[in-house]
């Protein structure tokens, strides 16, 4: 199954554009709240400047990137809003699709726009993080609670087992009762597993995606840059906007999650051209790389994904593995059977086949290398499997 990365964020924070810019799907957007009632599902292909240089080397017929799916959702207030109680958290239609996402990617409003109303008036990016992330909690606790009242009549059995769950249960309220964050405890093996089937929504890896003013797109980035590299911030020189902007950054790094500017519906209009045009376009703007490209690229290291090349005549390939995955596994992604035949693989990383230039010098070099069942893939490895016959 294809591996999902969730968008939340309040009503009208602009999702569905940043969708858009995304998959290129032109997802209905507008004006008015809960505009997106239905989710809207896409697949994205991954941007990996490996697949260039080595399509003009091997001529292939095609040139195919990987891909991850992103889920666009209702918004969050109105989702909660929808349901019968607050104090429940997040309605059932919107939480069936959250919790099954892999990753979150948060959508902070930061762009002024009297056209488009704000669930809170103002804008505040950082006290609309602070406001999802007691959502999210909130939601969370009660999932919590509702398997501690199922242990605690389960436990009357006299089972042990059941006992060491409410424990467990009990330190996993407490953290999220202080807002402390659950990937911070010390959780050994038995406390994994039942995090696994609570379904958590604040323990998933987490990106916020600053929706910021598209006047503000090149400063916020630069600022983004300073700020994760720990350089110190003037603040007293920023205008409104990127003071915001740097409150949830600063947040960002101090819980560890990535941190992205963009200006969705700038690049949603944009994905809707020509590549060339809209290039052209941006650097007309004075603007550099679009934000959508980032937001792909971090999600997709926040799955904890990494990617392994094929390359040949028929095509240049990008695929994805889980990082730490071994090299039989990885043949599975190519072809199922391939994982059962495996026998040896032969694997160049990118960087020296880039520099010998064909297989052929690689070999010579000796950098083209036999791997077997154990070997542990790189992320832009090279690989071509060798397989035994099927039984
Ligand atoms: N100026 C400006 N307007 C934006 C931006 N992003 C979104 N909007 C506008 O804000 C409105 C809402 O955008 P959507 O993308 O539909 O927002 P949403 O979060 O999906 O909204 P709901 O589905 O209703 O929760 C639309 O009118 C967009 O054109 C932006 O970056 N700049
Ligand atoms: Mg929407």
């Amino acid at each position: 199954m294809a591996l999902t990365i969730g968008i939340i964020g309040l009503p009208q924070s602009g999702k569905t554009s940043l969708f858009n810019a995304l998959t290129k799907a032109g997802a209905p957007i507008s004006g008015y709240a809960a505009s997106t009632v239905k989710a809207n599902i896409g697949m994205v292909q991954v941007p990996d400047a490996r697949l260039q240089p080595l399509a003009d080397i091997f001529q292939p017929k095609k040139t195919t990137p990987t891909t991850v799916d992103f889920v666009d959702v209702a918004g969050m207030g109105q989702a909660a809003q929808g349901g019968k109680d607050k104090k429940e958290g997040l309605n059932a239609e919107f939480l069936g699709h959250i919790r099954n996402a892999d990753a979150l990617a948060v959508v902070l409003r930061s762009f002024a726009n009297d056209n488009v109303t704000h669930v809170n008036d103002t804008i505040d990016p950082f006290r609309d993080l602070e406001n999802l992330n007691a959502e999210l909690t909130i939601t969370d606790l009660a999932s919590v609670e509702r398997r501690l009242e199922r242990s605690t009549r389960s436990a009357k059995s006299g089972d042990k087992k059941y006992q060491q769950e409410i424990d467990i249960l009990r330190r996993l309220q407490s953290a999220l009762e202080e807002f402390k964050l659950i990937k911070d405890l010390e959780l050994g093996q038995p406390e994994q597993a039942l995090l696994k089937d609570l379904f958590l929504l604040t323990i998933k890896p987490r990106m916020y995606v600053l929706n910021v003013s598209e006047g503000a797109l090149g400063e916020a980035n630069e600022l983004l840059e300073k700020i994760a590299a720990g350089e110190a911030v003037d603040e007293a020189g920023l205008s409104n906007e990127l003071k915001g902007i740097a409150k949830v950054a600063q947040r960002a790094r101090s819980e560890g999650s990535e941190v992205a500017a963009v200006s969705a519906s700038l690049e949603a209009e944009l994905s809707e051209l020509p590549e060339e045009d809209a290039q052209e376009y941006l650097e007309s703007l004075g603007l550099p790389k679009l934000g959508a490209d980032r937001v792909i690229q971090v999600g997709y290291r926040l799955l904890n994904l990494i990617t392994f090349l094929t390359a040949g005549e028929d095509e240049v390939r990008a695929w994805t593995v889980t990082k730490g995955a071994k090299a039989p596994e990885a043949a599975g992604k190519i072809h199922t059977d391939l994982e059962r035949t495996f026998i040896r693989a032969e694997v160049i990383h990118y960087n020296d086949f880039i520099k010998y230039g064909s297989f052929a010098a690689a070999k010579e070099k000796g950098v083209y290398r036999l791997e077997g069942k154990e070997y542990v893939v790189e992320d832009g490895d090279i690989m071509q499997i060798r397989a035994g016959a099927g039984k």
